[in-house]
């Protein structure tokens, strides 16, 4: 809350006038905030040129948009505790993508309304120059059969509804009072109904929804219209296979697609859809408004989830992704933040029509002190540069090219008490994969070819990028008590390169917890 001058000498002597347990309990609110946000402000496993709220819980990604030259990224947040729940939109700004700060709160359930449980995930489009959000609401069902989300601990009917912007700083929204699309269509028993995208096509808008259709699978719905406010249902814009098992929640067994994104690339359409834990991409052809699928992958093999793009002030596509805690929720409640934003991603096709993501150029500003080994270092410069890499507080970019001298190789980061990040690559099947800690990653190229692998590290964040094709996002909650040293097992190093990354604020992003 904001309090002009005077407003704040009437509210102290407001304060001075009250009861001294009063007066007590603010002072005790007031350290304890204090002692919080300097705990957050030195963890040292938070990390410091992400985006993350300033406390508490992120989840999705939900309409980024660049608007009237700056950058505003909305997402999953819940004010009120460091695990899941009480699901708002929260709000950053930034000039570049890189140096964040935060703004109120942009949306929050509204009691009695179709989202008083919660504003779950949705986009952003530019209807006349104004920024409209569509996003599913969520409440409590008026009766079983109009349910639509079951996962186990909730049940939900999700409807869409819609907020426009009310002031050029995006500050400020207001809600239709009415969720545009309230149900499913006639007649589709729905497995789950959420996570709308929109983009425009001829003189209509057009969204697709995360779906999924009880015992057929994993579904988009694809729906038109002329306004953004009513909305006629067409057909799926595309349909999985069922995965013919069990499970409480559709979404682990790949029977619900949740978060679509959809858009143009290349000469091809990519669909995005997030479901057993990992975002898919399919690269295919749009044609008649249902889309068919002719290549599919994982963007990330690792903490990476609900990924959404936008394009940036320069026409690239570009990619934000959830990077997930992997610690258990007493541990994220003790830390007092969870979840954190992935560095923007561009988006490409290579030349054989595959998704191929890399760390945006911009993010090269944040580099500082550089060291190098090219291809011939001499012996004593080598060993001296690999047995003290020059990296303080867990902020560093990293690039290496190995030469493999067969099949198993290893990298790992350590100190002299054990290893902090182990990369090996093993052949399985006659097909290379790569192993970053436990998770494990197809990785392109014969065995025994040239591995490139493009490295940042923030805190616990590991984002790693093998070859231009394969993303692995890595949690580490360890702080090494030393030096990191890199150990080479089976390859030759051919070349590294280690920057100093520069913090994007004085207080790992927790600043604006003082005076939320
Ligand atoms: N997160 C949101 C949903 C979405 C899910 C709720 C994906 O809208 O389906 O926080 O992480």
């Amino acid at each position: 809350m904001a309090f002009s001058r005077r407003t704040f000498l009437r509210f102290s002597a407001a304060v001075a006038a009250t009861s001294t347990s009063a007066q007590r309990f603010l002072l005790a609110t007031h350290s304890a905030n204090d002692g919080l946000h300097s705990k957050l402000a030195s963890d040292p496993l938070r990390p410091q040129y992400h985006l993350l709220p300033a406390h508490n819980w992120m989840n999705d990604p939900n309409g980024p948009i660049f608007y009237r030259g700056r950058y505003h990224m909305f997402h999953q947040y819940n004010p009120k505790a460091a695990v899941w729940g009480n699901m708002n939109w929260a709000h950053a700004t930034s000039p570049d993508m890189l140096h964040w700060h935060h703004e109120p709160i942009a949306l929050s359930p509204t009691p009695g309304g179709a989202d008083q449980d919660g504003v779950f995930s949705g986009s952003a489009v530019l209807d006349h120059g104004t920024p409209t959000v569509i996003y599913t609401g969520v409440a409590p069902p008026t009766s079983s059969a109009d349910a639509t989300l079951r996962d186990g601990v909730h049940t939900w009917r999700e409807s869409q509804c819609l907020a426009v912007a009310q002031d050029q700083n995006l500050r400020t929204w207001r809600k239709h009072l009415e969720p545009v699309i309230a149900a499913p269509p006639a007649g589709l028993e729905v497995t789950g109904f959420r996570d709308p995208v929109m983009w425009r096509e001829g003189d209509n808008w057009m969204l697709a929804l995360g779906a999924g259709i009880r015992s057929k699978g994993g579904a988009i719905l694809l729906y038109s219209s002329p306004d953004l406010l009513h909305w006629t249902y067409l057909h799926p814009l595309i349909e999985g296979l069922s995965s013919k098992k069990d499970a409480v929640n559709p979404v682990d067994i790949g029977e619900m697609w949740e978060c679509p994104d959809f858009f143009p690339l290349g000469n091809k359409h990519v669909l995005l859809i997030s479901t057993m834990g990992k975002v898919r991409w399919k690269v295919g052809t749009y044609a008649n408004q249902r889309f068919t699928a002719e290549k599919e992958g994982v963007v990330d093999w690792g903490s990476y989830y609900a990924a959404k793009s936008m394009i940036d002030r320069d026409g690239t596509r570009i990619l934000w992704g959830w990077i997930p805690e992997t610690r258990p929720d007493a541990e994220l409640v003790a830390a007092g933040w969870a979840g954190v934003m992935s560095l923007p991603r561009a988006l490409s096709l290579s030349p054989d029509g595959e998704l191929q993501t890399e760390i945006n150029p911009i993010v090269r500003s944040l580099r500082t002190n550089h060291t190098r080994i090219g291809p011939d270092p001499s012996v004593p410069t080598r060993e001296k540069v690999l047995n003290e890499l020059q990296i303080r507080d867990l902020c560093a970019e990293l690039e290496l090219e190995l030469r493999p001298k067969n099949d198993n190789f290893g990298l790992r980061l350590q100190t002299d008490e054990g290893s902090f990040i182990t990369i090996s690559s093993l052949n399985k099947n006659d097909a290379r994969q790569l192993q970053v800690n436990s998770v494990i990653a197809p990785l392109s190229g014969p065995a025994g070819s040239p591995v490139r692998l493009h490295i940042l590290l923030d805190g616990s964040v590991v984002e790693l990028f093998a070859n231009n094709t394969t993303s692995i996002t890595a949690r580490v909650y360890r702080k090494p008590s030393g030096p990191l040293q890199l150990k080479l097992d089976g390859a030759e190093l051919v070349s590294l390169d280690v920057w100093q990354i520069q913090p994007i604020s004085n207080d790992r992003l927790t600043g604006s917890f003082r005076s939320s």
